[in-house]
């Protein structure tokens, strides 16, 4: 069998690059995609001139996959197909021989390290430290909380053996660190003066899913930040939760472009361990599914019963601390490509991506090739030096056709292309990752230009995905209506009597191959609830209004 692949292509691409004869400058321009996928066509015809039908698109895939010049799947038709593929090619994951164990590649860690930098450097003016604690726990601390244990036992994972010995006592490995970290929160609480405590973590978890595995949002490894805060009194820790709920309202809104919604979860819905839970929201239009994007939970005083962490206070009396704890993991990159993403790729939101500006020459036949080159670098440089994260390709074996493709994929905000009539006119054209959209800017205005095309671009994610989401949200009153809304793949607003028993009940009635139905949550923003209203789905006087829907 012949495969003709990235080799071949690259190999005809670079000719062109130079003699300028397969590729015109034009079409360069605009992407030049035509003429490639001809030029695929031509190969795997030459390569399939003897094969069937079936057997030549199978070919066309391949060759597609292995030129990196599109996805082979479309957001709209077959969205789980189309996520993965766009991890993949887009570069942040690489699949692994473990199910629901993923690399995380360089494209993925710098948006993680953004995020990761904002949210350190707030949490430390609130005076919150961090520290490192360890990734095995023993079976009696993880036993100490067995009642909140319980329901996620099974997806534990132990440490039986070293080489070809079992250890004396299997150890866990930390699914979140509770018990790792409370036994030295008692030990480090004696008095009022040791309050409050404020510790965050920066590290992996391991929970063992069964269900289906997601890169980035169901995996069985993933990379979280964890934080665990005890205080005198629960004003405090009220306040707090809070606190860092805005924060994580600020990743998704601020630095990923993604509308989320500040809510309290239900009874059913909560941390088991804690005393309230509060979460950030967001909705995937695609699959009508609402998705956690992080957590800020009031443990009360719970764990500090468990854990025996007890202080003396200012009148000299034994006191309970009130504690919380609080989360955001690499969730947030999965909901990302979620919700922007396209049938070209990735779309990264300016603000986390590794490259925000990507230049590429455009050669042509007799082109003064050095002013190109040069002209690309300059533009690099005063990029950089304003602040930006801008990088040139002048890989010599990929033409620029393929380049767009592959930085399209990759979802940088903004493609510069120089070419010969660009020098000529001292100017560039500037390629919109998001809408497409083509302009040419003097070099003289490059700073400024770049400065509000790429702010603009995210305010037109977040907005374009705010009206998407908003459009997928629904009042209902009736069962009926409900039913309907959830068949529409809706996120549902229903005002509820806030009964256990009831979402248990709706949950049970919406039992099916999609999920059922739950609670998202609460709205912190309710609207107004007149008196009278009944509970769509029990009847009795509603006493708030609730987000339901199918959730990840
Ligand atoms: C899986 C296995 C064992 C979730 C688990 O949200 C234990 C657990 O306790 C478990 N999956 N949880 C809840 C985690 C609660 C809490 N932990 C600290 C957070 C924020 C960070």
């Amino acid at each position: 069998m012949i495969v003709y692949g990235r080799a071949l292509l690259s190999r005809i691409s670079a000719r062109n690059w130079i003699s300028g004869s397969f590729l015109s400058t034009e079409s360069w321009r605009t992407g030049g995609k035509k003429e490639i996928s001809n030029l695929v066509q031509d190969i795997v015809g030459m390569a399939t001139a003897n094969t069937s039908t079936n057997s030549k698109n199978a070919r066309k895939k391949e060759v597609k996959k292995e030129t990196g010049l599109g996805l082979t799947t479309k957001k709209g038709e077959s969205f789980g197909e189309w996520y993965s593929e766009v991890v993949v090619n887009g570069e942040l994951i690489e699949y692994y021989d473990i199910s629901g164990c993923y690399i995380l590649r360089p494209w993925t860690m710098t948006i993680w390290e953004t995020l990761q930098a904002f949210f350190d450097v707030e949490i430390k003016k609130m005076n919150i430290k961090n520290a490192y604690f360890p990734l095995f726990v023993s079976e009696n601390a993880l036993q100490k909380e067995k009642d909140h244990i319980e329901g996620f036992a099974p997806e534990v994972a132990w440490v039986t053996k070293s080489g070809q010995n079992d250890l004396e006592v299997p150890i866990a490995i930390r699914p979140t660190s509770e018990t790792v970290m409370y036994p030295s929160f008692s030990k480090w609480i004696r008095g009022h003066r040791d309050l409050p405590l404020k510790l965050n973590q920066w590290c992996n978890v391991v929970r063992w899913e069964f269900s289906h595995p997601t890169p980035f949002i169901r995996s069985r490894e993933f990379l979280w930040q964890e934080g665990h805060t005890a205080f005198a009194t629960k004003e405090e820790a009220d306040k707090e939760v809070l606190e860092i709920l805005e924060l994580y309202r600020i990743i998704y809104e601020d630095y990923l472009a993604i509308p989320v919604v500040k809510g309290r979860k239900s009874e059913l819905e909560k941390f088991a361990g804690g005393l309230y839970t509060t979460s950030v929201e967001a909705f995937i239009p695609n699959t009508g599914r609402g998705i956690q994007g992080a957590t800020s939970h009031c443990l009360g005083q719970n764990f500090a019963k468990m854990f025996e962490i007890d202080f003396e206070n200012e009148k000299g009396e034994k006191s309970m601390v009130w504690q919380n704890s609080w989360a955001y993991s690499t969730r947030t990159i999965g909901v990302m490509v979620m919700v922007h993403g396209d049938d070209k790729g990735l779309v990264l939101p300016p603000k986390v991506a590794a490259v925000q500006i990507i230049i590429i020459p455009v050669p042509y036949k007799d082109a003064d090739m050095e002013a190109i080159f040069a002209a690309c670098s300059s533009a690099v440089q005063t990029l950089q030096a304003a602040g930006f994260r801008a990088e040139h390709d002048f890989r010599d074996n990929y033409s620029p056709g393929w380049k767009y493709s592959h930085w399209e994929m990759k979802g940088v905000p903004l493609r510069i292309e120089i070419g010969p009539k660009d020098i000529d006119k001292n100017q560039v054209r500037i390629v919109r990752r998001d809408n497409g959209s083509k302009a040419d800017v003097p070099t003289t205005n490059l700073v400024e230009h770049v400065r509000d095309l790429l702010s603009n671009i995210h305010e037109s994610l977040f907005n374009t995905a705010k009206v998407k989401s908003d459009a997928c949200k629904k009042i209902v009153y009736t069962w009926e209506d409900f039913i309907t809304a959830l068949n529409e793949k809706k996120w549902i607003l229903a005002p509820w009597c806030d009964e256990e028993e009831v979402e248990k009940d709706v949950k049970a009635r919406t039992k099916g191959e999609l999920g059922a139905a739950k609670t998202l949550c609460s709205p912190f923003d309710q609207p107004s609830l007149p008196e009278g209203t009944l509970c769509f789905a029990s009847g009795k006087p509603a006493k708030k209004w609730t987000y339901w829907g199918r959730s990840y």
